[in-house]
């Protein structure tokens, strides 16, 4: 088979794929629109970072970057819930520290990427925006920022360039992809909390300011991710290895609060005044972070097919984004790098058939995964939630200790495990159904009939391969 390949988007799942094939003898080329992070800096220097957890570190693992990337990685051991009185709470992810989530870099993520690339043998070309693609010539058309053309032939090419993807754009010119995307009443902004040394004395509370004459780093506990759940929109914050934290506001486009109509800087800090209060001393760059950051859109992309033959193939992003509210975009792009490298390594060659498969094998994992991600925003943003949810948590977490390895919830498997994400959404059905029936007019956990639960996981429930 022809082992050239082609990558556009050296963005997180573009550099780890080209990592992978490079690391499989292919001979890989990369384009990215933007200017190599590693000399003129990632984004501007904004410090944002994403939630990794065991899908991702796979992904890494298989790379040989886990060391590497551990070093930079910060623990996330569970939610630190604010409510709206002021007074948190931390509600663990999973059973104990070998279940926690990590908080990384995306650009420290991204270079440390691309050098693994590079070492493994990919050609990297930055500054090459991919404009359009002739499919009669086989050849890919990129300009650079000086609007210079330059044409690169490649038999075989795979669209890591993300939600925006100008290879997909190509493709629908040849073939219609069945696109469809389905844009999310919300949108977010990024907004930072210094690390502690840097936040000015005068507006800390007492508390606050003695932790900064201590010494401390950060402004609030790192080892967590940090909610502030009020309803229809929320605030989360990611910690940094250097002591700050990365705070996104979640907010409806339009409404009150939305962003119709809190649109500049003093209109934010009125709402957090109000609904953020405790986040707000921490915040001394509030209005020119709100004012300076561009509002996010966010939604779920879905594609028909992700392949033109054995020509052109679509991953990441490019093929599935997603809303962010489960932290799963990255890591589930990671596992189709994965996928993809054993694939083609694997395809004698064949790359159409590989492509097919690669499609067959992940497309039910990108829906499942979209879907998971879209019912989690509700149940973030009214994590203040009523009596009955709290009590069907609570027997969640008691089944899973009854039964390991057959009633697992469904948070874990999608964030503990790499159990395909299909698996993971249809066993978390039938256990909400088990979880509802059994604590149907109940109010407390000892009323739950123990002995018939057990009974409905063995029923419908198969055990999970270790
Ligand atoms: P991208 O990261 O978008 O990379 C695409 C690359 O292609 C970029 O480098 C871009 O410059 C380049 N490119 C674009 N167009 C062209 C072109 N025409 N020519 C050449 N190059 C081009 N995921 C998680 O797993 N955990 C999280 O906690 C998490 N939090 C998130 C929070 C928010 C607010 C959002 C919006 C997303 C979050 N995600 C998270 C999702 C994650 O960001 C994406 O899934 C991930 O970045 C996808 O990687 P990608 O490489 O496919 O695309
Ligand atoms: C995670 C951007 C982002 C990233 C995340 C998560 C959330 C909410 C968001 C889901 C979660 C890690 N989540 N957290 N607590 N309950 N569910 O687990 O990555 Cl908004």
């Amino acid at each position: 088979m022809n082992r050239e390949i082609t990558l556009v988007g050296a963005g997180l799942v573009g550099a780890l794929a080209a990592t992978l094939l490079a690391q499989r003898g292919f001979a890989v080329s990369v384009f990215e629109r933007r200017q190599d992070p590693r000399i003129h800096g990632f984004l501007g220097g904004r410090s944002i970072n994403l939630a990794l957890a065991e899908r991702g570190w796979h992904g890494l693992r298989v790379a040989g970057l886990q060391d590497r990337i551990g070093q930079l990685a910060v623990m996330m051991r569970g939610r630190m819930v604010h409510h709206l009185d002021g007074h948190t709470e931390l509600l663990r992810y999973g059973r104990d520290d070998s279940q926690v989530i990590w908080s990384v870099s995306r650009g420290a993520l991204n270079m440390a990427l691309l050098d693994a690339a590079e070492a493994a043998g990919a050609r990297i070309h930055f500054g090459q925006r991919l404009a359009g693609m002739d499919w009669k010539g086989s050849a890919l058309q990129f300009l650079d920022d000086a609007g210079t053309p330059r044409s690169h032939a490649a038999p075989v090419v795979i669209g890591a360039d993300g939600a925006g993807s100008a290879l997909r754009a190509a493709m629908t010119a040849a073939t219609a992809l069945g696109e469809r995307f389905e844009p999310l009443e919300h949108g977010y902004k990024e907004l930072e909390i210094p690390k502690l040394s840097d936040i000015p004395a005068a507006t800390l509370p007492p508390a606050l300011s003695r932790q900064q004459e201590r010494g401390d780093l950060f402004a609030m506990e790192p080892n967590a991710l940090h909610i502030w759940p009020r309803g229809n929109y929320m605030c989360i914050a990611l910690p940094n290895a250097e002591g700050s934290f990365t705070v996104t506001l979640f907010l409806p486009n339009a409404g009150n609060p939305g962003f119709a109509n809190v649109r500049t800087g003093a209109d934010a800090r009125a709402l957090f005044a109000r609904d953020f209060a405790d986040a707000l001393p921490l915040i001394p760059d509030l209005e020119r972070d709100f004012d300076a950051n561009p509002t996010g859109i966010l939604g779920t992309l879905y594609l028909d097919r992700w392949h033109l033959h054995g020509r052109a193939l679509l991953i990441g992003d490019a093929a599935h984004a997603i809303v962010p509210f489960h932290g799963q975009g990255m890591n589930c792009g990671f596992e189709d790098a994965v996928e993809l490298a054993e694939l083609l390594h694997n395809a004698a060659n064949d790359t159409a058939a590989a492509f097919a498969e690669f499609q067959r094998r992940r497309k039910p994992n990108a829906d499942a995964i979209a879907a998971m991600a879209l019912e989690n925003y509700v149940e973030m943003r009214d994590s203040v939630a009523d009596a009955s949810f709290l009590l069907m948590r609570a027997l969640e977490r008691q089944l899973a200790a009854r039964k390991p390895g057959r009633f697992v919830p469904r948070y874990w498997m999608v964030t503990f495990s790499r159990l395909p994400y299909s698996v993971a959404f249809r066993r978390g059905e039938i256990q909400s159904a088990i979880l509802r029936e059994l604590s149907a007019g109940k109010t407390a956990l000892d009323q739950v009939d123990l002995a018939h639960a057990d009974r409905l996981i063995d029923e419908r429930l198969a055990p999970l391969p270790n």
